[in-house]
């Protein structure tokens, strides 16, 4: 999993809302609206724990160390939602032994490895790979009102591919899978999801791409008037330039936002009963 540096998530707390206002333009929904999709909790009763919970972020330094910013613009994120959220002052177990005495209820830590949301009141654990694969397909089905006419194309059989598989069958949605370590594919089952082999040939075919990959500038999609709706979870981004700047209308990417509003929802949605 990419590691975020200072340059991913500088001035993104300040510049919310202009991030809140363009991915209306493009999905006619707000963050928390389609974290709250993605969480499976309803509106209300997301907008309902905004007002009931203590949401904090512990600072971790094991591994590569604090990212500047980092936890930062995790709390911004939270109180864009309408959440309370702090900073803790100490770090690591201090930081988290910190927060639940002082009455945090949801805390949100990231190393290197994981970055994940605890709700103490259930239990709960909202992972951002699961979160960041969730947000992103409802904020595709979002922009695209429900995928009409085609599958979608999911590049990268990571966790948040996964993520976004699963959630994508969950919908309903028909679904194809791309992977450059093909070995990766044999875990889907063939049945319900079809398996690209060659990158090229598969992204002329589908007007509706989720690239989970953490690989750069690889993605030149069909040149416009050829319509295509990317969802982008992966940092750096996968589409050229050129592609980018041709498509951006209908491209969604961002460093944290969608991931961590997602989290906050799982956290607090209603536990999932297993079959
Ligand atoms: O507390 C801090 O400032 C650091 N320990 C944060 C580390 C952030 N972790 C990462 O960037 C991981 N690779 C997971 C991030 C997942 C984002 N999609």
């Amino acid at each position: 999993m990419t590691r975020l540096t200072e340059k991913d998530v500088d001035g993104l707390g300040t510049e919310l809302i202009i991030y809140e206002r363009n991915l209306a333009e493009k999905t006619g929904l707000k963050l928390g609206e389609i974290a709250a999709m993605a969480g499976a909790i309803s509106w209300e009763d997301f907008q309902g724990a905004a007002r009931d919970y203590q949401v904090g972020v512990v600072p971790i330094t094991s591994g590569q160390g604090v990212i500047g910013g980092f936890s930062e613009a995790v709390v911004q994120i939270i109180r864009q939602l309408g959440f309370k959220g702090r900073i803790t002052e100490k770090t690591d177990v201090n930081g988290f032994y910190e927060g639940v005495t002082k009455g945090l209820e949801i805390i949100f830590m990231a190393d290197d490895a994981r970055f994940v949301a605890l709700n103490l009141r259930t239990g709960q654990i909202a992972d951002n790979a699961i979160a960041t694969g969730r947000g992103y397909v409802a904020a595709l089905n979002a922009m695209t009102q429900g995928f009409p006419g085609s599958e979608v194309l999911v590049l990268g059989c990571g966790p948040v591919g996964l993520a976004c598989v699963e959630y994508l069958l969950e919908l309903g949605s028909g679904l194809a899978v791309y992977d450059c370590d093909s070995s990766k594919l044999k875990r889907l089952h063939q049945g319900a999801i079809k398996h690209e082999r060659n990158l090229e040939e598969a992204i002329k075919k589908y007007p509706y791409i989720v690239d989970a990959t953490p690989a750069s500038s690889f993605i030149s999609l069909p040149e416009p008037p050829a319509k295509v709706f990317v969802a982008a979870p992966g940092v750096p981004m996968g589409l050229t330039n050129k592609s980018y700047s041709q498509h951006a209308k209908n491209v969604i990417h961002d460093p944290l936002q969608i991931g961590v509003a997602t989290m906050l929802a799982m956290a607090v949605s209603p536990p999932r009963i297993k079959k």
